[in-house]
């Protein structure tokens, strides 16, 4: 029997999609750098059918293209222009399955939206603090396979941090689970690890375990202008030590990028702090409740008084705070309406941030006369999204040109900084060059030899992550 009616037999008809009206949206990456086409997008709802489905496609050697959100960076879940793969949607496994308080740690299934993890959490008096921009449309199993990390790796890890355990559908349709809510399992290789940030070429993840935090009963959030970007690791350190730690998180915003939220985007409004080339958007939380907007205000004040801010404005209400990270959240946003962009989604130790932005900033200088920088992010981690936008009335064709040669350039200048090229995005289809060009070659030699072990006939997401030799 043919592929297609036998996965409806399987899984249903109406959970397997060939009209160009339900697959097109799925066969282009939000940032539209991609389009593929597919033989259907297939749309399980449990853990055993996608074993099924991936037993018959490993029996028919087509290969399966998983899908969270589609809100990742890299064109990681758009399949090739060939026609062959299968896109295999996770959006109908959107099960919490449990909120052990007690156990501080919670069950979801792939397709369950980020924010509806959040939200579970809460409910059960608990936190699960990943969080991103996408939180609304992205997905757990999206999570996982990029190893997302966003606003709150300062103080609570990436993915991989959150992650207790996977239950994981391997090429061949065999299932791994591993979905007890253990601290410690020193039993061997960690499969969860190796399957966490592989982007859909080693395995299907169904479900995950998560860690939960004691929720939040205390937050103070200030918008800090800076009088340079070197003042951010002063800062930082500052925040960090006279807050015992309570820094959540540390975002630094670009003058450029504020005018463009501004600019671009309604019902945001400007903090009103003394205008800086620089500012930062810092927020302590604690489970305690404890007075940290006194502890904020004492911290900003000494760094003042030591020449490491100017001024700043400290949120007096939630609707403030909201203001001040929709104010850093619409940056992607405002950069899209404002025109062509060029990304670099880049980390440096933290240290090295005011050389990268320094020697970053003449590169672009020098290399894209029709560009200007938009470097903007999670200083706290040491992760800057080192993007270009289009001056207005410039020609996009000639900007985009210079694409090439910026990438090198700042990507050398990161690899000489013992930074990375990727540092919470992954590689996808987008990165692959990078891969090749910067990734020792025992680290490619290792790669491919656990691809070839775990999927041997290459049918999971093929021309994802891993170069051509
Ligand atoms: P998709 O885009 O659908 O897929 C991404 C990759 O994972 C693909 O390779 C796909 O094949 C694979 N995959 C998806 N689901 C599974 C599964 N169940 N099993 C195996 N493989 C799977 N990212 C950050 O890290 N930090 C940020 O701060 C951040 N902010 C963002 C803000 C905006 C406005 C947007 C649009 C994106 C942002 N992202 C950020 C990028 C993106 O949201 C993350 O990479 C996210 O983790 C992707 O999840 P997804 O469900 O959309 O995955
Ligand atoms: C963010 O931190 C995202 O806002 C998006 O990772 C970064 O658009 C980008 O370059
Ligand atoms: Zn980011």
């Amino acid at each position: 029997m043919e592929l297609l009616a036998r996965l409806r037999e399987l899984i249903g008809p109406e959970a397997v999609l060939t009209s160009p009206q339900d697959t097109e949206p799925l066969l282009t990456d939000h940032r539209r750098l991609y389009h593929g086409a597919a033989r259907a997008v297939v749309l399980p709802a449990t853990t055993e059918q996608v074993a099924d489905v991936l037993r018959l496609c490993h029996a028919a050697a087509v290969s399966v293209v998983p899908q969270g959100g589609n809100t990742g960076y890299c064109g990681g879940a758009t399949p090739d222009a060939s026609g062959n793969s299968i896109v295999l949607g996770l959006r109908r496994m959107n099960r919490i399955r449990s909120v052990d308080a007690a156990n501080f740690a919670l069950v979801a299934e792939a397709g369950c939206t980020l924010a509806s993890v959040q939200q579970a959490a809460a409910t059960g008096g608990r936190l699960f603090p990943l969080s991103l921009g996408s939180e609304g449309s992205c997905q757990i199993g999206g999570n996982l396979a990029t190893n997302a990390g966003g606003t709150a790796v300062l103080r609570y890890g990436m993915m991989r941090d959150l992650t207790l355990g996977v239950e994981a559908v391997l090429a061949d349709g065999s299932v791994l689970s591993q979905l007890a809510p253990l601290r410690k399992d020193n039993t061997g290789y960690d499969l969860r690890h190796l399957l966490i940030g592989s982007e859909g070429t080693l395995a299907v993840i169904t479900a995950a375990c998560l860690k939960l935090f004691p929720a939040q009963r205390s937050v103070a959030t200030a918008w800090i202008a800076l009088p340079s970007a070197n003042a951010v690791i002063e800062l930082l350190a500052l925040l960090r030590e006279g807050s015992a730690d309570r820094l959540s998180s540390c975002e630094l915003v670009p003058a450029a990028a504020l005018a463009l939220v501004l600019q671009q985007i309604p019902a945001v409004r400007d903090p009103g702090a003394t205008a800086s080339p620089w500012y930062l958007l810092a927020e302590l939380t604690s489970s305690a409740v404890e007075p940290l907007d006194e502890l904020l205000e004492g911290t900003i004040t000494h760094a003042i008084e030591l020449g490491h801010a100017t001024d700043a404005v400290l949120a007096c209400s939630e609707e403030q705070r909201q203001n001040l990270w929709r104010l850093r959240e619409s940056v992607p946003e405002a950069q899209r309406r404002a025109g062509a962009s060029l990304k670099h989604d880049i980390s440096v130790p933290v240290a090295s941030l005011q050389a990268l932005i320094e020697r970053g900033s003449a590169l672009v200088a020098s290399l894209v006369p029709e560009g200007f920088l938009v470097a903007y992010g999670h200083a706290g981690d040491g992760n800057l999204h080192f993007n270009v936008n289009q001056r207005a009335g410039t020609d996009a064709s000639k900007f985009l040109a210079h694409e090439p040669a910026l990438k090198r350039a700042i990507h050398d200048l990161v690899a000489n900084l013992d930074g990375s090229f990727s540092a919470e995005h992954g590689i996808g289809q987008l990165k692959l060059q990078e891969l090749a060009q910067y990734a020792r070659p025992a680290e490619l030699a290792a790669m491919r030899g656990i691809k070839q072990a775990l999927d041997p006939l290459g049918i999971l997401n093929p021309g994802k992550l891993l170069p051509q030799p």
